[in-house]
């Protein structure tokens, strides 16, 4: 018995992971509409020691399955994560996901590309019984994960699920005079985090980026 993903990869167009990522923040956008506890970047820059001290947690989960410890996850080691999790894909879906966490095409999921996964993992799979030990674990990462649609949610300013150059001007002249330039979060960093340098930050670039923007190295 595990949980179905059946919804998160169904087409076999690595575009669709894409659209269903956006859909459901648009959802949760539309739920947090307001309540959001994130008004500043000030208050965004607080969280970091948590994401810092939380997403460091994950290296020893992702050591675990990178079994021949050359650093990245592989597809067959993918499927022992995903067979850990219980979450039973067919061979294609297993594919399309590998191939969308796989962001710097080097046919292998480093640990900031394993961010991207468990966050998609979080996000499209069905809140299902959290009561197995390794759904548990997940489950519990997940205040995180909701934590950095919020950051990613406050920085979209015209709520199209990409951060632009525009987005970011907003932000940045939003925030008061004492915020405006701390030192993380620049327009030089989002340029960075624009991985295909489209002068959008999708949410999948976002992921890709984060760990290195709270601080924490790739190998570390
Ligand atoms: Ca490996
Ligand atoms: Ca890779
Ligand atoms: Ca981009």
């Amino acid at each position: 018995m595990g949980a179905t993903m059946c919804c998160i990869t169904k087409s076999s167009e690595r575009k669709s992971l894409d659209g269903k990522l956006g859909k459901k923040i648009a959802e949760i956008r539309r739920n947090k509409f307001g309540q959001s506890r994130l008004k500043t970047v000030d208050s965004i820059v607080m969280l970091f020691p948590m994401f810092h001290e939380r997403l460091k947690t994950l290296r020893g989960m992702f050591e675990q399955f990178d079994e021949d410890s050359n650093g990245s996850i592989e597809p067959n080691e993918l499927k022992g994560f995903l067979d850990h999790l219980e979450l039973h894909l067919p061979e294609q879906e297993i594919e399309n996901l590998f191939h969308y966490c796989d962001i710097d095409g080097s046919k292998g999921i480093q640990f900031n590309e394993f961010i991207v996964l468990l966050c998609l993992i979080h996000l499209l799979t069905e809140p299902l019984s959290y009561d197995t030990s390794p759904k548990a674990e997940l489950a519990k990462l997940g205040e995180v994960f909701n934590t950095i649609v919020e950051v990613f949610l406050f920085f979209d300013k015209n709520g199209d699920g990409k951060l632009n150059q525009k987005d970011m001007i907003r932000t940045l002249n939003e925030t008061n005079p004492r915020e405006r330039s701390p030192a993380r979060i620049t327009k030089d960093r989002f340029r960075e985090m624009d991985w295909d340098k489209n002068g959008q930050v999708t949410f999948r670039e976002f992921l890709f980026g984060f760990i290195n923007w709270v601080g924490i190295d790739v190998d570390e």
